[in-house]
This record gives C-alpha cells, structure tokens and sequence, in this order.
C-alpha cells in the first residue's frame, strides 16, 4: 500500500516542489461539482474560443471516473518553470512567455514523473491510473486547489503562498484512497485585482478567463490569421503573455527555477524577429524541436512576428514585410503582412493585395 508521505519525499527529491492529493469525485458530484459547472458553462457561452479539443472531451473533463473507471484520489505534482530572465539582446525582439524561454515543460515533467510512476508501481503492482501533464482531460488546477497546493487566484492561475504562480502542473488518478485530511486552499487574493487590472485585453472577470479575447489563446493556440481588432492588443507578445502573473504579488518573492533543469536561451527569451519572418516555416518548426514554442507551428510564428513588428513601428523591417506580403506562399503570413505593412504607413502593398489569388488577401485591403 503506497503511503501519501513516501510519494512527497520521492517527488521532491524528483524537483518537484509541490505535491499534494486530492479526494476524487468519481461521478462529478461533491466538491467537484461547481468546477464542472464553471467548465460547462465556460464552453457553453463560447469563451474556449476555437480550442474544441477541450469542448470534444468535457464529459470526461467533468465526470473522472470516465477518465479512470474506479478512480479514487488524484496526485498533484507542481513544478517551478521561471529561471532568471535572460538579458534582453540589442536590436528588434519579441517578448515570449517564461514558460518558453528553455525546454518544453511537458517533457521535463513528463521524465520526472514516469520516475515517480514506476517507483509507484514497483510498491503498487495492481495500481490503475490516468496521467495528465497538460494535454489530459483533467481540469488540473480544480485538483490543485483541492489538493492545497494552491488556490485559484482571480487570473484564473492556481497560486501557491511559497510558490507564486510560475509552475507547471501534472495529475494523476488513481484508483487507491489515503488516509490523510486533504483540504480546499483557502482563497488568498483579498481586495487585490491587479491582474484584471493590468490585463491590456479585458480577458480576465472575476476568476474567469475568456480565452477569445487573451494574448496567449491568440499567439499561442489559434491557426490562421488573428482578427484585425486582436493584433495591436498583441503588443510585443510573441508567443504567450505573462501579463497577469507579473502583476501578481505572490510573486515577488517566489524563488526562481534552476537553469540546469530549464535551460532557458536568450535567442527564445527574446526571439529576433525578422531573423523569425526570413525562415521558412517548417525550418522554424524543426528549430524548435523539444521547445514550447513549437506549439505556436512556424505559421503562427512568423504571423506573430509580422503582427510585432508592426506594432513596434519596426520601420528598418519594412522592406522585408512588403516582400513577404507579395511573395510569401503561405496566404494568412500575406495578410497579416498586408496589414502589418499598412499599419506602418505603407501603401504600395494595397495595389499587390487587389490582385492577390486568395480572398483572405484581398480581404485585408477592406479592413482599413
Ligand atoms: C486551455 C488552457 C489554456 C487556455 C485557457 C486558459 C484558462 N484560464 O482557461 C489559454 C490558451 C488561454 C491558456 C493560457 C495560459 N495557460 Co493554460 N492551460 C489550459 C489547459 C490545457 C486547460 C484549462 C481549462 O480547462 N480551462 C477551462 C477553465 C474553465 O478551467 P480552469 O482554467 O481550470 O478554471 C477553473 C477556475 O475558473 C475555477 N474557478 C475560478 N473561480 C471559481 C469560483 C468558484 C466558485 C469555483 C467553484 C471555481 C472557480 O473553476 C475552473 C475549473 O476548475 C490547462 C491544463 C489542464 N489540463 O488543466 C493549462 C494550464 C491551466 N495553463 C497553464 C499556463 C502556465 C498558462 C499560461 C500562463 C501560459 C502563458 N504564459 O501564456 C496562460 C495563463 C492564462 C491564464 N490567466 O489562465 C498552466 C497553469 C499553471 C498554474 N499555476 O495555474 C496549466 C495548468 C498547464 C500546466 N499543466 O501547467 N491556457
Ligand atoms: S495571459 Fe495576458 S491576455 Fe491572457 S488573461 Fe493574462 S494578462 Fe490577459
Ligand atoms: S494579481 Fe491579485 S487578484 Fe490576481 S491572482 Fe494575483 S493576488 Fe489574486
């Protein structure tokens, strides 16, 4: 029988710096159940946005013992993400989420954790479970904050007192009880709104997050081209937002991650955008093998790194900008090349749009 304690002394000796567990409401119900119901109602009013991977599998998200027939208590592992800030280089960049300045998270935790499992398993051989490292249909930080290694601040992110904000999650059911007192973390935010404040979209109400209208849905998961209102609000994020965990107090004194573990790069801290914008998309993707930011493809990349350019009024990338809008394959990095060109006072781009073969083109000549 595996003991709560022995799993807390091997997952920290892992790195993992929070562990907690969770009681399991198979059916949904209990403390469960306002979760579901703000997951439910979240999708239902539209504020996934297009993620519909997440629409796709709310069953499983909102009853667990769909995930894991027989699940009793849920493991929540928490590991520190943000390293010192690599120094910002000279010339044009980008800004880019902590998360993804080194390594991809899911595969760092993803190593820890299948040490951590297979320990499991060797002192549990009979032991069922459901791992989720991100991608899974757990509603991690409801986990979380049952499990009190943190609470779900008003920014939506699951807040540890020590810990901050900065840390990548992983649950894992399974199917054993433990006989220990797990409780709800207390909600710890008191009068503060700075992170609704400080958000530059309005995406954030009240511990609510409309991903239609955030940064990080926007640079980081949505294919295509971004709707013309959306791009200035990008600002000079080109890959994620951190926005409202900087203004987050707790914080301030939350310790950094080790740099051996993250590797973070200067060059993906602060990525050169018109370095970003002459690479062909899938050189881009194959770059960023083994990095988060290969989530965003190279499509979504360089479309980020035109949308940046031009609300930086980056006016020595004009040349490069034009060209691409003409001559770039790939019809939604014209658009946005269109748009990025005119926004920065360039006209002859709009004669070349008339006459571009793909309607999203044309399309962009209309929107100003
Ligand atoms: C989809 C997703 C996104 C979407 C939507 C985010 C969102 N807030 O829903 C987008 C692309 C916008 C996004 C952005 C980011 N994400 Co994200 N994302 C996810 C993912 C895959 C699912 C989240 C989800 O189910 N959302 C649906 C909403 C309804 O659920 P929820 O966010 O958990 O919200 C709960 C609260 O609203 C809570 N709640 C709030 N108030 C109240 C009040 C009451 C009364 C009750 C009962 C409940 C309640 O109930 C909900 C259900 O538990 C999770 C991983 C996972 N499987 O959980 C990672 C995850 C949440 N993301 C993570 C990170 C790091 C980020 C970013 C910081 C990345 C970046 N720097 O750009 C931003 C942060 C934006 C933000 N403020 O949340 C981490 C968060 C770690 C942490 N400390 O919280 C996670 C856990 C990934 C991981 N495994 O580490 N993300
Ligand atoms: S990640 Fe940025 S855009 Fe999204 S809610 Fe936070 S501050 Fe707003
Ligand atoms: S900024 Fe303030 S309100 Fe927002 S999550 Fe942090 S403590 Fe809570």
């Amino acid at each position: 029988m595996l003991k709560f304690e022995d799993i807390k002394t091997r997952a920290a000796a892992l790195g993992f710096s929070g562990v907690g567990v969770a009681p399991v409401e198979p059916i949904g119900g209990g403390w469960f159940a306002p979760h579901a119901e703000r997951v439910k109602s979240w999708v239902e009013h539209g504020e996934h946005a297009d993620m519909e991977w997440i629409a796709k599998r709310l069953d499983e998200r909102v009853v667990p013992d769909r995930l894991l027939p027989g699940v009793r208590s849920a493991i929540i592992l928490w590991m520190n993400h943000k390293t010192p800030t690599p120094k910002r280089p000279d010339g044009q960049v980008g800004r880019v989420a902590a998360y993804a300045w080194g390594r991809d998270y899911h595969n760092v935790v993803r190593k820890a954790f299948r040490k951590l499992e297979r320990w499991m398993f060797q002192e549990s051989p009979a032991l069922r479970r459901y791992v989720s490292i991100d991608t899974g249909a757990i509603l991690e930080r409801a986990f979380g904050e049952r499990s009190s290694v943190g609470w779900i601040g008003r920014s939506t992110m699951l807040i540890n007192p020590e810990l901050g904000t900065f840390g990548s999650l992983a649950v894992m059911f399974i199917d054993q009880d433990f006989p220990i007192d797990a409780q709800t973390h207390p909600f710890r935010c008191g009068h503060c709104v700075d992170c609704i404040t400080a958000c530059p979209t309005g995406a954030l109400t009240e511990g609510r997050l409309d991903a239609r209208k955030c940064i990080s849905y926007w640079t980081i998961e949505h294919r295509g081209l971004i709707p013309v209102e959306m791009r200035s609000q990008l600002g000079d994020w080109v890959f994620g937002c951190d926005i409202c965990q900087d203004v987050c107090p707790w914080n301030n004194k939350a310790p950094r991650a080790d740099p051996e573990i993250w590797k973070p790069k200067s060059d993906h801290a602060w990525p050169d955008l018109v370095d970003w914008l002459k690479t062909p998309a899938d050189e881009l993707n194959d770059r960023f093998l083994g990095s988060p930011l290969r989530r965003a493809g190279g499509q979504g990349l360089r479309r980020n790194a035109l949308i940046v350019l031009a609300n930086t009024k980056t006016v020595s990338a004009l040349d490069l900008i034009e060209s691409v809008a003409v001559n770039d394959p790939d019809p939604v990095i014209r658009a946005t090349a269109v748009w990025a060109a005119h926004s920065m006072g360039s006209i002859k781009v709009l004669a070349a749009a008339r006459g571009d073969g793909d309607p999203m083109v044309r399309a962009e000549v209309r929107t100003k």
